[in-house]
């Protein structure tokens, strides 16, 4: 029997691994307080993946005579990795290799791939899938708060605030045991609004509904906080101890009056003052966005914007109110963290500062002279592989980019055009598909490793079992491919070694870990960052006395809405959005290929009088095309959505070769969540 938390989302719920003969059986473990025994269907279901027929159990590389992938020794696809790897550099120059990593991976391999990256490629290429997860929040945090941590107070606080706020969160569906929180709250007298185009799941247990157009959550927080300072209800003497900036937002919502807001949102003038004037009102207010809110072109504007609607309100370091992200993956926290992010070293130490660089480099044994600066985002570096201008070769750990990348028909363009990828996972992803070498690693259940949960709750997630012959860790392929790299700087393949590492080059930075060890947080209920010392009980609340800004106040950043990069036309009239369903997680190559799990395949969410006017019945096969691609998949007519707005789920192939990679000019984040398409029969 081992204490353990789930493969999948950012919640990480704590479940028992439980051995009968040679099954394993997920059981509840109740005394985990993030999900008190509760887990969803994909947490239920999550050992399927184990013995499945088609879980990779060795290396394979691509016979250049057939052009097919066939199995080779770990040696022989080892040497070959290295050796290719060596001479694109030599041709090429260093930066011609890149990685690509995912908020999926521990904190040790997030690490130690951040590591290898800078130390034993010395390349500045270094990204991972959770620039298009909550990039846009983490940048505004930054700017706002001085400091990124999704949650800074435990997720249980949503049941004591008064009003709470879901931004483009569908947390029934994405974090399910989560949604008993609201049902509390509103049991407790306190009332939840839901802001999303569809009456999702989560809507249903809400209080309140609204409905915008996709991409244009910033004018609706523009034009609440336009109504609470016309209201009077602005917390002025919290503005004037805790804040700067406010005069300069006063003047931006100004312009921000309840019709015209109207005319950009959707959502009703009345809609707007009734909910304001519960603002101005809730003792305590939280507001919490996720991917709807933040997947946009001007993602972090609009972050921005429902932060400063907090601030005003006077919330922020207050007990049970204020604002927070819901990160999405697994180590959606940890992963942004130790290194794996283009600008970023481990502690969440910018990569262009000297003393950062010269404590990371005193960790790693190497001269802070030879690391190298900051690299491309996600998108930037992929959408140049093969070219002159991008690298040649790309090593990817956690990512089924295929499926994922936005504009995904041009990605795996890119990827196709490299002189050598090479892909580290579990199971055959449409990405491993592609590559010249696949090295087939464990997985969760088969090797312990450290998660960051969306609280910033750093967890130990135990081996159960062991793994299947064949596979090997990320870790061992790391050291693997390091030492035949000739790396100057020692590869640890032990999780508790290379996590004691991380806390050390953490040690001081602005996630620091240096005060949790793999036995401190076992079975418990885990040590909430930053946390220095053995001594420090963690940090489950921030920002009570000050921000983590240099002045210690939060900034209140003017900002205005400008809209998506792509409007509707007569072309493409719609509004396409897409996001999850429950039962499969992200790219689907794991809960795809569990028997237990629905794989409906993609479909497209519409409205009835939008279907009436196509002329299509609920299952009828629609195409839905963008300027970029076209997908043909079965309606699914529902009046839960927006009448001038399709969706789609991205979990399949299909979806991604919709959607437009507008980038946000900060956080660098994709427009996932909204383009201009057209339906047709
Ligand atoms: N079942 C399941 N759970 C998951 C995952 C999964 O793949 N499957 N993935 C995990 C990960 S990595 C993440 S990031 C989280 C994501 O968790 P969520 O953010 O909850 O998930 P999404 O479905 O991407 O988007 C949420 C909602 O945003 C709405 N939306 C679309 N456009 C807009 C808009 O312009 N404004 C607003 N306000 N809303 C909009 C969509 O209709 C959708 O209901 O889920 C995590 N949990
Ligand atoms: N259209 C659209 N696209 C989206 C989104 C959206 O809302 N709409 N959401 C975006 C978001 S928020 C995210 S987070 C991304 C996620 O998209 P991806 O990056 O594709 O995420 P996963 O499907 O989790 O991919 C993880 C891959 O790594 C493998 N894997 C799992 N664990 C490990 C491990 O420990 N080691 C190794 N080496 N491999 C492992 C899995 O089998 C899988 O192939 O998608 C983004 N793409
Ligand atoms: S909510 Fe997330 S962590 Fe919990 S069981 Fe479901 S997928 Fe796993
Ligand atoms: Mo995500």
């Amino acid at each position: 029997m081992t204490d353990t938390h789930c493969p999948y989302c950012s919640l990480q719920c704590g479940m028992r691994l439980v051995r009968r003969g040679r099954d394993l059986e997920v059981e509840a473990r109740p005394d985990f307080e993030v999900n008190e025994g509760a887990l969803c269907r994909k947490g239920w279901t999550a050992t399927g993946l184990r013995g499945h027929r088609e879980r990779l159990t060795s290396p394979l590389v691509r016979d250049r005579a057939t052009g097919e992938l066939r199995t080779a020794s770990w040696e022989e696809a080892l040497d070959l990795v290295a050796s290719r790897m060596t001479a694109v550099q030599e041709e090429h120059g260093r930066d011609a290799v890149a990685v690509f990593g995912g908020g999926g991976l521990t904190n040790e391999k997030a690490y130690a791939l951040g590591k290898f990256a800078r130390v034993a490629l010395g390349t500045s290429q270094v990204d991972y899938n959770g620039r298009w997860c909550m990039s846009s929040a983490a940048s505004a945090a930054n700017q706002a708060l001085g400091l990124d941590r999704g949650l800074p107070f435990p997720l249980a606080d949503v049941e004591q605030t008064d009003l709470l706020v879901l931004v483009g969160s569908n947390l029934a569906e994405t974090m399910p045991p989560a949604a008993r929180h609201l049902d509390r709250l509103r049991a407790r007298g306190g009332h939840v609004v839901v802001v999303d185009p569809r009456r999702t799941a989560t809507a249903e247990r809400a209080d309140t509904v609204l409905q915008p157009v996709p991409g244009t959550d910033l004018a609706l927080a523009l034009g609440l906080l336009h109504l609470v300072v016309a209201a009077g209800a602005v917390d002025e003497e919290y503005l004037a101890a805790r804040t700067t900036g406010f005069e300069a937002v006063r003047r931006e919502v100004a312009a921000w009056w309840p019709e015209r807001v109207e005319r950009v949102t959707g959502v009703a003038a009345e809609e707007l003052r009734a909910l304001a004037g519960r603002l101005a009102t809730a003792p305590r207010v939280m507001v919490l966005t996720a991917r709807g809110a933040e997947q946009h072109s001007q993602g972090t504007a609009t972050v921005l914007a429902w932060i400063n609607l907090a601030l005003a309100l006077g919330m922020p370091g207050t007990a049970h109110a204020g604002w927070g992200c819901l990160t999405g993956q697994g180590n959606g926290q940890g992963g942004r963290e130790h290194g794996q992010k283009a600008d970023q070293l481990p502690g969440y130490r910018m990569i262009d500062d000297p003393s950062a660089r010269a404590h990371v480099a005193a960790v790693w044994g190497v001269d802070p002279d030879d690391l190298p600066g900051p690299g491309r985002s996600a998108f930037e570096l992929l959408e140049r592989l093969g070219t002159d201008d991008g690298s040649r070769a790309l090593l990817v750990m956690g990512s089924n980019i295929v499926v994922s990348a936005p504009d995904a028909t041009r990605i795996t363009a890119r990827l196709e055009a490299l002189d050598l990828l090479v892909v580290a996972d579990v199971v055959m992803s449409e990405t491993a598909a592609l590559a010249d070498v696949v090295l087939p690693v464990t997985q969760w259940a088969e090797e312990t490793g450290t998660m960051t949960n969306l609280e910033g709750r750093v967890l130990l997630r135990e081996q159960a079992v062991a793994p299947p012959p064949g596979v090997r860790s990320d870790l061992e392929v790391l050291a693997g491919l390091a030492a035949r790299l000739g790396s100057p700087s020692h590869f640890a393949t032990d999780p508790a070694e290379v996590f004691a590492e991380l806390g050390r080059a953490s040690a001081g930075g602005r996630a620091d870990y240096a005060g949790i060890t793999h036995e401190r947080i076992r079975g418990g209920q885990g040590v909430f960052w930053p946390c220095p010392s053995r001594e420090h009980p963690g940090t489950p609340r921030m920002f009570a006395e000050e921000f983590a800004t240099p002045d210690g106040r939060a900034r209140c950043v003017a900002v205005t809405h400008r809209g998506a990069a792509e409007q509707p036309c007569a072309d493409y009239p719609l509004h396409l959005t897409t996001g999850r369903v429950l039962a499969q997680y992200q790219s689907g190559a794991q809960t795809r290929r569990i028997r237990d799990l629905p794989d409906t395949g993609p479909f497209v969410e519409l409205h009835p009088m939008l279907a009436t006017r196509l002329g299509a019945h609920d299952g009828d096969r629609v195409v839905v095309a963008t300027r970029r691609g076209e997908l043909e998949a079965p309606a699914r007519i529902t009046d839960a959505i927006r009448p001038d707005t399709v969706f789609v789920p991205f979990h399949w192939v299909g979806a991604n070769r919709l959607t437009n990679a507008a980038l946000d000019p900060d956080s660098r984040m994709p427009e996932f969540k909204v383009c201009a398409a057209a339906v047709r029969t």
